[in-house]
């Protein structure tokens, strides 16, 4: 089999490589970064090894399954396994690495991006360990693509296929999800609950991604929710046209449903499965504070964690410090991550770590290596079932978090995207603004003396672990009460640049707790824009998605 070698430069962003589809069905574009995959796996690398396949079922999935296995067998991989139809959200694939102690997996997804001809995709190899590879393997697979036919697989059908010496498994890739899934939670708890509460109403939403049949399997055929429960469950190369992005904005139809039909539980999950968004018909909850819940009821209400206790807890960097609070709480360490998760898996690896989660609503644990859209919404059901046990009245969502505020106070947190700006104006705005950062800000006041600036850097990390160090995470300006801006630059848009600031502010006033959290943050917002110049370097009045 002969392979052209091309100068292409691909360098893979937070979570993999993103583009739109026809820049990878250009000639020669996806061989060459697949093919940087193999050249870039840790050693012993592709020979004989065995590794996972599958996508989130978008448009050009199947395609590139069929170029993965083909290129694949010819850097020596002894065996692929590959989801039925290449169907695989994200934490299947992670835990079907694990499971079979395969050498790594590919994953074919843009995530939470658009599908269809005309939108993105996307690929992401993660390690043996069943997460992203760490920055040592992407930047090698960069530098591997820079100095860059006749298998067809009926991947239809589940069963092995021999090719000489190797092969390929088609599976289900549902059924070791939905095991794992049982082997965490309290299932019978959750079924007793749902049998004592009749009027209790869930609505999961699959966005038209990955995490359809999953949910229906959960949901519908194991827990005896009505059929309606579920919606949009059938994946679509093209996700219907929408974003297949579990946020207030892009969840419209799913946000709109839990309203009208007064929905006690809602819930979706993003294109490849590893996200997940929590609503009810009174109050929408935000991932900052969904993670420090989880946790916060992990070792009472969940076997898995009753089990193997909390070894202890993490967040990106951006994430609201309510997890924070929990950790001190139970007396385990907390640890602050920069974005994207991959910097997560060496200290679970190290049995340092149970429970975590990213304000992109990403939420999970240390049972598989990726975040897990689904787990997340298990947990939820789980601990809705553990607070209602004796409680023949409903306990819902929001009473749940008005304890949890109650307890702890509330880090009132919302992140202002804009997407799609002018690269160059993002930019400039961003340089400047990290020169501000270390000469000046500091000491600045605002609103009288009610903001006071103590720091402002840029967010370094120094893995615990493998002491490695990743610089230029992200501006972080912090006053005097613990408030916080930050602002980064997103690693995964396929297009201009996306100009993400979080607002956090603590408040534990008992009648301060249940505020709206636009109203409570606004201060902090009208500080942001000035010290910014978001208007003036990009134009931009309104961010395009507030969560
Ligand atoms: C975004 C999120 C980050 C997440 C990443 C991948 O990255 O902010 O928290 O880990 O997406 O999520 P960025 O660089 O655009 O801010 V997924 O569901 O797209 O794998
Ligand atoms: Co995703």
């Amino acid at each position: 089999m002969s392979r052209k070698r091309k100068k292409a430069r691909i360098k893979p962003g937070t979570s993999g490589l993103r583009k739109k589809v026809r820049v990878f069905l250009k000639p020669n574009y996806t061989e060459n970064f697949v093919q940087a995959i193999f050249d870039a796996m840790p050693a012993p690398g592709p020979k004989d090894s065995v590794v996972v396949v599958g996508g989130d079922g978008r448009y050009y999935v199947k395609e590139a399954v069929q170029i993965i296995i083909k290129i694949g067998f010819a850097n020596g991989v002894k065996k692929f396994i590959v989801g039925q139809n290449g169907i695989f959200s994200t934490p299947a694939v992670s835990n079907v690495i694990r499971k079979s102690k395969a050498d790594g997996g590919i994953l074919l997804t843009a995530s939470h991006n658009p599908g269809g001809i005309d939108n993105d995709f996307g690929i992401k190899y993660n390690i043996s360990n069943g997460g992203p590879a760490p920055e040592s393997v992407t930047n090698a697979i960069f530098a591997a693509s820079k100095s860059l036919s006749q298998y067809k697989i009926d991947i239809s059908k589940i069963g092995t296929v021999n090719f000489g010496d190797h092969s390929v498994e088609v599976i289900d890739s549902i059924e070791d999800y939905f095991t794992m899934t049982k082997e965490i939670f309290d299932m019978d708890l959750i079924k007793s609950f749902i049998k004592s509460h009749p009027e209790f109403t869930l609505l999961f939403d699959g966005l038209n991604g990955v995490t359809g049949p999953y949910g229906k399997r959960i949901f519908i055929d194991e827990l005896g929710l009505p059929a309606n429960s579920i919606d949009q469950c059938v994946p679509l190369e093209d996700f219907g046209g929408e974003h297949p992005d579990p946020n207030l904005t892009y969840a419209h139809k799913l946000v709109s449903n839990v309203h009208s039909k007064q929905i006690d539980f809602g819930a979706a999950s993003d294109g490849d499965g590893d996200r997940n968004m929590i609503i009810s018909k009174d109050w929408f909850v935000n991932p900052t504070d969904s993670v420090a819940v989880i946790a916060d009821y992990a070792k009472l209400a969940i076997p898995y964690f009753k089990k193997s206790g909390i070894k202890g807890l993490a967040r990106s960097m951006p994430t609201s410090a309510a997890i924070d609070r929990v950790a001190h709480q139970h007396g385990v360490s907390v640890y602050e991550v920069p974005t994207g998760w991959k910097f997560f898996g060496n200290l679970m690896d190290a049995g340092k770590l149970s429970i975590c989660g990213e304000e992109s609503f990403g939420t999970g644990s240390d049972h598989i290596r990726e975040k897990d859209g689904i787990w997340a919404v298990v947990a939820w059901l789980n601990i809705i079932a553990y607070v209602n046990k004796d409680s023949p009245k409903l306990i819902g969502i929001k009473d749940i978090m008005n304890t949890f505020f109650e307890k702890y106070g509330r880090n009132y947190f919302s992140r202002y995207d804009y997407e799609e700006v002018d690269s160059d104006a993002a930019n400039r705005m961003y340089s400047d603004l990290k020169a501000l950062c270390y000469g000046g800000l500091v000491g600045q006041s605002f609103l009288g003396d009610k903001f006071v600036i103590a720091s402002a850097d840029d967010f370094e990390y120094t893995d615990p672990i493998d002491h490695s160090v990743s610089k230029n995470q992200g501006l972080r300006i912090v006053f005097d009460d613990g408030s916080r801006i930050v602002v980064r630059l997103s690693g995964t848009g396929s297009s201009g640049a996306t100009i993400r600031i979080y607002y956090e502010m603590y408040e534990n006033r008992p009648e301060h707790l249940m505020m709206d959290t636009q109203t409570a943050l606004k201060p902090l917002i009208d500080i942001a824009l000035q010290i910014t110049k978001l208007e003036e370097y990009t134009g931009r009045k309104e961010p395009t998605v507030i969560t």
